[in-house]
């Protein structure tokens, strides 16, 4: 943790700032009878973070007519200045480290690690798409004509999209979703998450001062059935690009599907997970557990990546249970700004209330294998919620993801293992998942009947890394591609073809 030192130096000034956001757009806002909403810090009921003005169903409606009109001058700009945009813009985040770390830990609750990770995911984002978009969409593709003919495949922005995002992943998602609609020749209206919209608003005054024209990249903070519903239900909306749970992407999808006189729309989607790892009688306890711990309780189990539900066979059961109560108790719970604290809060009361209702129901049920104690003044200070583990069934026994630091753990009989894999992927979900075994056979195995998006081997479930490991799910978990991934950019675009009689050109 040294490495981060000099970065919580620079930090001091940035946790003590109030900030204020509200909507970027390119029109004039009247502020008469606009909501503003106190952003909390997670983790410190006392303090205030900042004021953010939400924008109305009027205001977004007014965006999409902007973005609407700005779409064909953008989307004819040069893919070559478009990407040195993206390119400004990850340096400008990179400078401004300190102030975008700061930011998640007193708006999101984040931990340092964490605030590092995020920032230099969306760098990368920016970097790869750019990289991408030259690349792809730069010149076009010759195809094969007839005599007289010449014919090319030119990759051009389909229209207006709305990048709706999530607050776990306030910067790296955001910032993913919003460069690759806008980097590809669409214009875009950016919805932040309600929980996040601070840091948004930062990070979209960085992507101003790179170079990108207000009109093109719109901010509209606000309440996801305000300006969610406005962005996924006018006939003038493309495409919608998607992070965030099953269920409101369930509901896009409906709103999309019930507008009039629309286009037929693109959901980009990437939602929810019941991740899984099945861990084999050869499997090492201590490698196990080390790798358990990472996935269930890292980011207090708020990634979608996170390991729910833990399948252990019989055989070995118990000495991973008692490895993993021990590495359970050692674990700190509390300031993320510290860098000592494994453990930060959740991100909200509403959060932490749903948590704390499933945690009871299955401690009433007697299921509790562990819980990571907690200091009583700690948990008074914010929205914390203890690492625990419990016993159940199979992942059939969960009805939705629980998206915090509760981890289910199942076991199961050496026969029984093609009925543990059918039952994980008749689950439907399908976006991360682990295998720990010693037996490489039995590893592969496993790892090819498993129908999910990422699967790992012998390490923790919620590594991604740009262009590395894209990641993205599918079934409930998403439509894919992957984000970060070679094929990412496509989505957003429209394959035209240009085929010209050239005997008739030049006269
Ligand atoms: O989601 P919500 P949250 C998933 C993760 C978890 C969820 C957590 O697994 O399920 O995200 O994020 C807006 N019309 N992933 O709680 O509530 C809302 O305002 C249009 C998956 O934020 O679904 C917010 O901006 N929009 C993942 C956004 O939807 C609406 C990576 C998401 O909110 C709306 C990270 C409506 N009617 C998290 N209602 C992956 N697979 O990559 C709300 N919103």
């Amino acid at each position: 943790n040294s490495q981060f030192r000099p970065l919580t130096d620079e930090m001091a000034p940035f946790l003590a700032r109030s900030y204020r956001a509200g909507p970027l757009v390119a029109f004039d806002l009247e502020d008469q009878g606009a909501d503003h909403h106190d952003v909390i810090c997670p983790w410190d009921h006392q303090r205030t973070v900042g004021r953010v003005r939400w924008t109305s169903a009027d205001e977004t409606s007014r965006a999409i007519e902007t973005a609407w009109k700005a779409f064909p001058d953008w989307n004819d700009t040069p893919v070559e200045e478009r990407a040195a945009i993206l390119e400004r813009f990850a340096d400008l985040m990179e400078t401004h480290m300190a102030e975008l770390m700061a930011m998640c830990c007193m708006e999101g609750g984040k931990l340092l690690t964490d605030g590092v990770a995020e920032v230099r995911e969306a760098v990368d984002f920016c970097r790869y798409y750019a990289a991408r978009a030259r690349e792809v969409f730069m010149a076009p593709t010759v195809l094969p004509g007839p005599t007289g003919e010449s014919n090319e495949l030119i990759m051009q922005g389909k229209g207006v999209f709305a990048t709706i995002s999530p607050w776990n992943f306030p910067i790296a998602i955001f910032c993913g979703q919003t460069v690759a609609a806008a980097v590809t020749g669409n214009t875009v209206l950016a919805k932040p998450a309600e929980q996040t919209s601070l840091i948004a608003h930062r990070v979209i005054e960085l992507l101003y001062d790179a170079g990108m024209p207000r009109e093109v990249v719109q901010l509209l903070p606000g309440d996801g059935a305000t300006v969610g519903a406005v962005l996924s239900s006018d006939r003038r909306i493309t495409g919608v690009a998607f992070t965030g749970s099953t269920q409101t992407a369930q509901l896009i999808n409906r709103s999309l599907a019930a507008r009039d006189n629309a286009a037929l729309p693109t959901l980009v989607a990437e939602t929810g997970g019941l991740n899984a790892m099945i861990v084999d009688s050869t499997a090492l306890p201590e490698q196990v557990v080390k790798d358990v711990v990472a996935s269930s309780y890292q980011s207090a189990g708020q990634r979608c990546s996170a390991l729910r539900v833990l399948y252990i066979q019989e055989d070995i059961a118990e000495r991973v249970i008692e490895t993993l109560k021990g590495a359970m108790a050692e674990l700190n719970i509390g300031d993320p700004t510290q860098l000592a604290t494994d453990v930060g809060p959740v991100i909200d009361e509403e959060a932490r209330k749903g948590l704390q209702a499933h945690i009871d129901r299955l401690k009433s049920e007697g299921r509790l294998i562990a819980e990571t104690e907690i200091d009583p003044a700690t948990a008074a200070s914010g929205t914390f919620i203890a690492p625990t583990a419990f016993r159940i069934d199979g992942i059939d026994a969960l009805e939705t993801e629980q998206f915090g630091p509760v981890l289910h753990v199942a076991t199961f009989r050496a026969s029984e293992i093609d009925e543990v894999i059918d039952t994980i992927n008749e689950r439907g979900y399908g976006l991360t998942f682990g295998v720990h075994s010693r037996n490489e056979t039995f590893a592969n195995r496993v790892a090819r009947r498993i129908r999910v998006g990422n699967v790992y081997v012998n390490r923790n479930i919620i590594g991604a890394v740009v262009g590395v490991q894209p990641f993205g799910g599918q079934g409930f978990s998403g439509t894919g591609p992957k984000a970060g991934g070679p094929h990412y950019l496509l989505r957003f675009a429209n394959e035209k073809t240009r085929t010209i009689n050239t005997a008739a050109l030049g006269g």
